[in-house]
């Protein structure tokens, strides 16, 4: 008989633990096709095991971080206010670290980018123009592949920006292909003149600090990027265009099980009660962006990005009060 895949024995593994009947466990098995004996077998290996008083002590330690992550939800909704992400003109340097960046909050700044020539200047045809031969990397084939972000090397194709552009304007709407920030975003060799038309909101972000923290975005209207969170915080830069994010918080504790790397297998715009029944109890916030307005997402939060219309945006990492959030200080298997 095979062996369980890895993803099967941890989840069994977890569900046994958390001292779920075996009967309960089998009707819950998130995978199709795996042999019910084979299961039994694994469930009586754990029970077997010499080390189930210790996999029990880790699983009563995660079942305790998630408590803990409820019981902060469930104060915060004793405030509405805390159930939209804030919209407000105008923040200085002090109000954004104390509403935001600090209580690790998000909000939308709808004049924070006043300064960018980007907003006015950034017209498909100014880009054709002048930056138009340009190489980038373009994402292909994301409606045939599945969880394409996480096969983006894969699936990235050189092609020049004009002709990207060029395929924008004609189709409008699509998520077939899309420019994303695994790019060398703007410091990219053919884009670099592009630099001067954003802006650094002199305090917050290291204008020194580009190579590898500012990304663009560009893409058709019905780009979907999928449910996931990232290490650092960013500030997400709209240019042109609209994108709709869906928003959870990450004491959401329970949204860790499962996914893969970043990503989450859970589809944020239809929550499958059904598969998941524990998302009944997770509150989704919904922001709309638009051309000039700037999206603080903390790091952490779990988001979901559809483009409404063609777009491109700047997400910028260059915090001048750097937390140690990078890629370094988080928990993989073999590096804790
Ligand atoms: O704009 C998008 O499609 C995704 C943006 C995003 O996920 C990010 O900046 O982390």
């Amino acid at each position: 008989m095979a062996p369980l895949p890895r993803a099967v024995r941890t989840w069994l593994t977890e569900a046994w633990f958390r001292d779920v009947p075996e009967a309960q466990i089998v009707e819950a098995l998130p995978f199709p096709g795996v042999p019910l004996a084979s299961v039994s077998r694994f469930l009586q290996s754990l029970a077997d095991s010499p080390h189930a008083e210790e996999f029990g002590d880790l699983v009563t330690r995660i079942a305790r971080l998630e408590w803990q992550g409820r019981v902060r939800l469930q104060s915060g909704r004793l405030d509405p206010s805390r159930r939209r992400v804030p919209r407000v003109k105008r923040l200085s340097h002090r109000a954004f670290i104390e509403q935001a960046y600090a209580p690790n909050r998000p909000i939308v700044v709808t004049d924070m980018m006043r300064d960018w020539k980007a907003v006015t200047r950034w017209t498909w045809p100014f880009l054709r123009r002048n930056v138009g031969t340009a190489e980038v990397q373009v994402m292909e084939a994301r409606e045939t592949t599945q969880q394409y972000d996480l096969n983006v090397e894969r699936i990235s194709e050189p092609t020049t920006l004009g002709e990207f552009i060029g395929w924008i304007e004609r189709v409008r709407h699509s998520n077939a292909r899309y420019l994303v920030a695994r790019n060398n975003g703007l410091t990219a060799p053919g884009l670099r003149s592009l630099m001067g038309d954003i802006g650094f909101f002199s305090g917050i972000l290291n204008r020194r600090l580009l190579d590898g923290f500012v990304y663009l975005w560009l893409g058709a209207g019905g780009t979907v990027t999928p449910l996931h969170h990232d290490t650092a915080n960013n500030l997400f830069c709209q240019v042109r265009g609209r994108k709709r994010f869906i928003l959870i918080d990450p004491a959401n504790a329970e949204l860790l099980r499962d996914v893969l790397s970043y990503y989450s297998p859970i589809d944020a715009e239809r929550f499958d009660l059904q598969r998941f029944p524990w998302l009944a109890e997770v509150d989704r916030m919904t922001v709309t962006v638009g051309p000039g307005e700037a999206l603080f997402i903390p790091s952490g939060w779990w988001h979901h990005v559809r483009s409404l219309s063609p777009s491109i945006s700047v997400s910028m990492t260059n915090f001048t009060k750097l937390l140690d959030t990078d890629d370094a200080s988080y928990p993989v298997p073999g590096r804790r």
